[in-house]
């Protein structure tokens, strides 16, 4: 007989307790309780609490017939699992899949714009609530709000598609409603459509705000933008099927005019999505995939996490500043600190701390040395083990050649430049199962997935390559799982 699907809350989160002995799982980034997750969706602090709702398959580890999976924190920090908030309706314009979407307050009513999916169209949709919790949601009669795509430009359709046009982004300003939804076009490039209403239901097709380079294969549909007001400039990022890109610039209500680009991360991180604390803060989950074959994915039971959150804001030279939300660290332990390591030659420090589930935070200087070595994850005939390397030309990678003795784990190498900065490089860095996540100098993320097979591969050591090394302060602290 087949098992009644989970409902409740509490039959969601027992589902969680099949995973107790598998050492990939992260203990402290958000996750689902098994089987697949993708995009976070409709984040939104309400009446105090945080959201975080993502793509989600409750019928196993593979991206099919998405609902719209649900957690819940009252400290950013611990998370508690919701009952499924969106499920796609078998009549209904959604009934392949509820894709992404956000959340926003229409006047206290909370109320969810997101894609249905019913064979080749993929078309806005919208549902509300009046819970507090933000559990049982009612979705519109008049679903799909959009029925058509906008006439006056050419979208790319393809063979799944009548045109690649899905995603929102939701603001009010003056009373109007704005929306954003990523796009591809015809004759190449990735766009973001503008959207204008009264009451969120009626919308007017205003134009692009910004478009891709058509010469680009990997730029042929941007998914997922969203819009940023950061004070002085504004951000906008799209996931285009590799990277996520964000450009900091003006956005005079019309065009979004770009002076500055780079990507949110530099490593296994996609389709990210925001929130506005009651604080004023900028909040971001992006979802970290796999990287691992789809059989091990199998074999695991489930697949997909999100990011930390990170805190998203400008620094005093107008670029972007990403640093791990402060209420991190409520989850420090046990802690080892060090002061004043220096390194010589090939010179290798083991740590005392032996863990999979830790932050490390740290300064790091590169005297006459040609690069340093902090490596994780490592068993101690250093069989598996995964070096992250800083060296003179300011760059930071991540090597997995040697992660994983498992074949179906991803292998090569990940990087990002991490200038400018102010010598020393401040790091901190998270390891959480199969979750490496760094951030330098405030700025740069890389987020990396590996998945060494050994359970002794819980080793830390940092050493010198071709020199003289410095390293001013070194803390790291054993963290908690937040389930
Ligand atoms: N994931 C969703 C789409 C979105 C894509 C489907 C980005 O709405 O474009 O699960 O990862």
């Amino acid at each position: 007989s087949v098992p009644s699907r989970p409902r409740t809350a509490e039959e969601i989160g027992a589902l969680r307790e099949r995973f107790d002995d598998d050492h990939h799982r992260p203990g402290y980034h958000l996750s689902t309780p098994a089987n697949w997750l993708n995009d976070p969706n409709g984040v939104v602090q309400w009446n105090g609490r945080y959201h975080v709702f993502y793509q989600y398959n409750p019928g196993g580890p593979y991206h099919d017939t998405i609902h719209w999976g649900h957690a819940v924190s009252d400290d950013l920090v611990h998370w508690e699992d919701e009952p499924v908030a969106l499920t796609p309706s078998p009549d209904g314009p959604d009934r392949d899949g509820c894709w992404s979407g956000c959340a926003v307050d229409d006047d206290g009513r909370a109320t969810i714009l997101y894609t249905g999916g019913r064979a080749r169209d993929q078309l806005p949709c919208l549902a509300t609530t009046d819970d507090p919790d933000l559990r049982s949601w009612e979705k519109d009669v008049d679903n799909p709000i959009i029925e058509d795509l906008p006439t006056d430009v050419d979208l790319l359709a393809t063979e799944d598609w009548e045109g690649e046009f899905r995603d929102h982004c939701v603001w009010q300003d003056d009373g109007t409603w704005y929306q954003l939804i990523g796009a591809g076009l015809a004759d190449g490039g990735g766009v973001v459509l503008l959207y204008e209403s009264a009451d969120l239901r009626d919308w007017t097709y205003r134009g692009p705000i910004l478009s891709g380079d058509r010469d680009t294969p990997q730029e042929t549909v941007w998914e997922c933008p969203e819009l940023l007001d950061l004070g002085d400039r504004q951000l906008l990022h799209v996931s285009n099927y590799e990277d996520v890109v964000y450009f900091l610039g003006e956005f005079d209500g019309d065009r979004f005019d770009p002076d500055h680009r780079d990507k949110l991360d530099h490593g296994d991180y996609y389709a990210p999505q925001s929130l506005r604390a009651d604080d004023g803060r900028v909040l971001t989950w992006g979802w970290v995939p796999e990287a691992r074959d789809v059989s091990a994915q199998w074999d695991a039971g489930w697949s997909g996490t999100m990011s930390l959150p990170r805190e998203l804001s400008l620094a005093e030279d107008d670029r972007l500043r990403q640093r791990p939300a402060r209420e991190l660290t409520e989850l420090r332990g046990d802690h080892e600190h060090h002061e004043g390591i220096a390194l010589e030659g090939s010179e290798t420090r083991w740590l005392d701390t032996e863990s999979r589930f830790f932050e490390l935070a740290g300064r790091f200087s590169l005297v006459d040395a040609d690069a340093l070595e902090l490596t994780v994850l490592a068993s101690p005939d250093g069989t598996e083990r995964t070096p992250i390397r800083y060296t003179r030309d300011d760059l930071l990678e991540v090597h997995r050649d040697r992660s994983s003795t498992d074949p179906r784990a991803t292998q090569g190498s990940q990087h990002m430049r991490v200038t400018p900065y102010d010598e020393p490089l401040d790091l901190r860095l998270f390891v959480d199962g199969s979750v490496v996540e760094i951030f330098a100098n405030e700025r740069h993320c890389l987020t990396s997935r590996v998945y060494p097979t050994d359970d002794d591969a819980v080793g830390i050591n940092v050493s010198a390559v071709g020199g003289r090394v410095q390293i001013p302060d070194l803390d790291v602290w054993e963290l908690d799982s937040v389930w």
